[in-house]
């Protein structure tokens, strides 16, 4: 097979495997392209929590960002858990370095147990210094709710809540419904020349650990392989449902969706 494109994740480890740069790897991978990475903590956890955090130093996320891409030029950034001001300010100045321009953001504040995976005053830089630098931000309602600071009880909060963030400086905005209570679930896509519902039925389960993760890397992937943003997102939308759909259910909290879905093994290596 020909590897389609090439993708920087810049996201912390999920040692069960399920969110993080485990999830954003075997996204990337799955979708056929070229995986590449930049650690920026250690979490140990599993399906039901998270049991601790090992932050990884700015000056060696930003080596790794650096040095790699001197060498293999990413098509497309993928940012995921960032976790301190210190960090975003190093990610900031890597990212501007090695000038790639498709970079999504996907603003991880908590991870599905309720663990922190930000503090506050980090928040307020990614806000005001990242946000502007990035092609699109996938915030989900609570993300988005601490981003604009009010509540999102429907789907036109959601829109209200995209367009809020278009004035604070973001090009593209993707608002996922999935918190809100229905049984259809609508994520929203706001720019400044137009507003887009993808509209899914809702998939009732509990299984739903690093959907966010896996949806940004899916984005990303689709849009370094030439796509639009628009049906980057629609395909992206698609294989988390598909991914949600064939669950492997495992652990007993909030189990990982099934990111190979979309591989078929050839006979040979069966
Ligand atoms: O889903 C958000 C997320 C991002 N990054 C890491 C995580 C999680 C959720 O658990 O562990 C490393």
């Amino acid at each position: 097979m020909r590897i389609n494109s090439k993708v920087l994740i810049i996201a912390g480890s999920d040692s069960s495997g399920g969110a993080g740069i485990q999830a954003d790897i075997k996204t990337v991978s799955s979708l056929g392209s070229y995986a590449m990475t930049a650690v920026t903590a250690v979490t140990s956890q599993n399906t039901t929590g998270v049991l601790s955090i090992f932050s990884v130093s700015p000056s060696e996320i930003s080596k790794q960002i650096e040095f790699t891409s001197k060498d293999i030029r990413p098509d497309a950034i993928k940012i995921g858990m960032l976790g301190n001001a210190k960090i975003i300010n190093a990610v900031i100045k890597s990212v501007s370095k090695i000038n790639v321009n498709k970079i999504i953001l996907d603003p991880v504040m908590v991870a599905k147990g309720g663990a922190r995976l930000i503090d506050n005053n980090s928040i307020k830089i990614l806000k005001e210094k990242l946000l502007k630098k990035v092609s699109l931000i996938t915030p989900n309602i609570p993300e988005a709710e601490i981003l604009v600071n009010q509540k999102i009880i429907s789907k036109d909060d959601m829109i209200i809540a995209g367009k809020k963030l278009l004035t604070l400086g973001a090009k593209n905005v993707l608002i996922k419904g999935g918190h809100l209570k229905s049984k259809i679930t609508y994520d929203v896509l706001v720019n400044k020349n137009s507003i887009f519902e993808f509209k899914n039925k809702k998939i009732n389960t509990k299984h739903t650990h690093g959907t966010g993760c896996t949806l940004s890397s899916a984005i990303a992937t689709y849009y370094s392989c030439g796509k639009s943003l628009k049906k980057s997102c629609e395909s992206g939308i698609k294989y988390v449902n598909q991914a949600i759909t064939y669950a492997p259910k495992y652990g007993k909290g909030y189990g990982p969706i099934n990111h190979l879905n979309s591989i078929n093994i050839k006979k040979i290596f069966r």
